[in-house]
């Protein structure tokens, strides 16, 4: 198929959203975006500069003095409008998330799905925000402390899931009663663009949910403005550092959701089938490891170290490798011609090196694929412990396979990383995997299950892999500020 067959090119917007408009600005570069399955272009989108940057502040600060003047009620049932018409366009979501970063349509839905949770498990908080009064030293003043809004926050989007971060941080955004200015990657700008637009159809007020898809100039420019009130980043390490330096001229407060290196820790007495397919999916295959959570230090109890490793193998070498619209295709391309070769330069550098045994994959896939940026699923064992290849998040479809010998070993290993955003846990031991989650250095522990982040549960991490928390009530505080009033009587 080429890319103009493909379904919903109608609905690849190219402009920016900006107050309700769809705006291409003068300070606006352009950016030829490339389909990774085919290495053809699929649109050329306006990137904004620091003029429409200014204008989406000013229209947001506009919109956020609206959004807060409605009644908690009518707020709620606005943000269960947004769940609801999110709902309703799942599938087209997925399918503008294929046409992003060619996410296999198997799981591209996930991501809206993920979305539509998310917003309507924060419109539950909207009209349920309740301050508080504490007792003070003066026993007859009255203190009162509540939680309000920024004003205009800034969110910043990896490629790898705008629609997650619709969920994960828009949501909770809205909720506490801000605006909105969403920045995604160059690389995925087509969901992002198209929740903005299905924000003013559910009857979020103009300019409250802006989309200004940009590059690394762009980004600065938001993240540099002194409208905005909080920056929320998620991507990797190197750049948060850009982002916390520029929001430093303003003082401006940062929290950010940054790369991992996650350990994948299976004791001798898990499901050594279950541990296969789960190792595989949170591993090379999911999203072809292009993942934060991607379970990439895959450590094996020595016992069955072996056995384990045929059934890994056995997983990887079934999944069928595609175009991501093909329904039956499992894996996709990497994002990018960049990331590609990246990629194979640290496979390259590693067998080279001798950091680790290549027991499969390895190499670009070539044949009817070969237009794309198709990476074999790569698995080296006997992994230097040292090597970039046991240190350094990859962000593709490469994973190590490691023995150790029993409990305290395995722990030590899974924390010897400078990231600490999950960890997994393969186990039927009951208590081992209570005293395990404990002395994991890791803001998320996932014991027998994949890493499926719910409204519920507070996700983030820990050391270098950031500092905030998306999901529960503190993904809500993320974007509130506290107020203390005191009243004499
Ligand atoms: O990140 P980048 P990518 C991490 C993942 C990996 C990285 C991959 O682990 O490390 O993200 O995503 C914009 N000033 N997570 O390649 O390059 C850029 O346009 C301001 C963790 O996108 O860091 C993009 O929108 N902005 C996460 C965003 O920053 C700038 C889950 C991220 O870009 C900028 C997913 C600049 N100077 C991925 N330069 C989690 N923890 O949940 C670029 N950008």
């Amino acid at each position: 198929m080429t890319t103009t067959e493909y379904p919903d090119t109608d609905v690849l917007h190219d402009r920016l959203l900006i107050g309700g408009d769809w705006v291409t600005g003068s300070s606006a570069t352009t950016h030829e975006h490339i389909y990774p399955a085919n290495g053809r272009p699929n649109a050329t989108i306006t990137l904004a500069g620091p003029d429409e940057v200014d204008q989406a502040v000013r229209s947001a600060r506009e919109a956020q003095r609206e959004w807060v003047a409605l009644p908690v009620g009518r707020r709620r049932d606005i943000m269960v409008d947004l769940a609801d018409a999110v709902h309703d366009h799942v599938d087209q979501l997925g399918r503008l998330s294929v046409h992003d970063f060619a996410v296999p349509m198997r799981t591209a839905p996930g991501h809206a799905m993920l979305a539509e949770g998310f917003i309507r498990y924060y419109a539950g908080h909207v009209d349920k925000a309740h301050g508080q009064v504490s007792e003070v030293s003066g026993k007859h003043d009255l203190n009162i402390i509540d939680r309000e809004p920024y004003g205009v926050v800034g969110i910043i989007a990896p490629w790898n899931g705008p629609m997650v971060v619709v969920g994960l941080n828009v949501a909770p955004a809205l909720a506490a009663g801000n605006a909105v200015i969403l920045k995604p990657s160059e690389l995925s700008p087509f969901s992002a663009l198209r929740f903005g637009e299905i924000c003013l159809e559910a009857g979020l007020p103009p300019g409250l949910v802006n989309v200004l898809p940009a590059g690394p100039d762009g980004g600065q420019s938001l993240v540099s403005h002194r409208g905005i009130g909080k920056i929320h980043f998620t991507g990797g390490g190197a750049t948060a550092r850009k982002v916390i330096v520029a929001a430093a001229a303003n003082l401006t407060p940062v929290a950010t959701e940054l790369g991992g290196k996650s350990a994948n820790i299976i004791f001798a007495d898990a499901d050594l089938d279950q541990a296969a397919i789960l190792s595989a999916w949170q591993g090379p295959l999911g999203q072809s490891g292009q993942s934060c959570a991607c379970g990439s230090r895959i450590l094996v109890q020595e016992d069955v170290f072996d056995e384990f490793l045929q059934r890994f193998l056995t997983v990887i070498s079934a999944a069928k490798i595609g175009d991501p619209f093909d329904p039956d295709v499992m894996v996709g391309p990497v994002v990018s011609e960049p990331a590609m070769n990246r990629i194979l330069g640290v496979i390259d550098d590693a067998v080279e090196s001798r950091h680790g045994t290549l027991t499969t994959g390895g190499a670009r896939i070539g044949g009817d694929l070969g237009d794309g940026y198709y990476i074999e699923p790569t698995v080296f064992t006997d992994v230097d412990a040292r090597s970039p290849l046991a240190t350094e998040e990859i962000f593709g479809p490469v994973v190590s396979v490691t023995r150790f010998r029993d409990e305290d070993d395995a722990i030590a290993i899974a924390n010897d990383t400078e990231y600490g955003l999950n960890t997994y846990v393969q186990t039927m031991n009951l208590p081992r995997a209570h005293r395990v989650a404990r002395a994991l250095q890791s803001g998320s522990v996932w014991i027998n299950r994949n890493s499926d982040i719910s409204p519920q549960g507070p996700y983030g991490g820990y050391k270098k892999s950031g500092n905030g928390r998306s999901g529960g009530i503190e993904g809500l505080h993320e974007f509130q500020q506290i107020k203390n009033t005191r009243i004499g009587l």
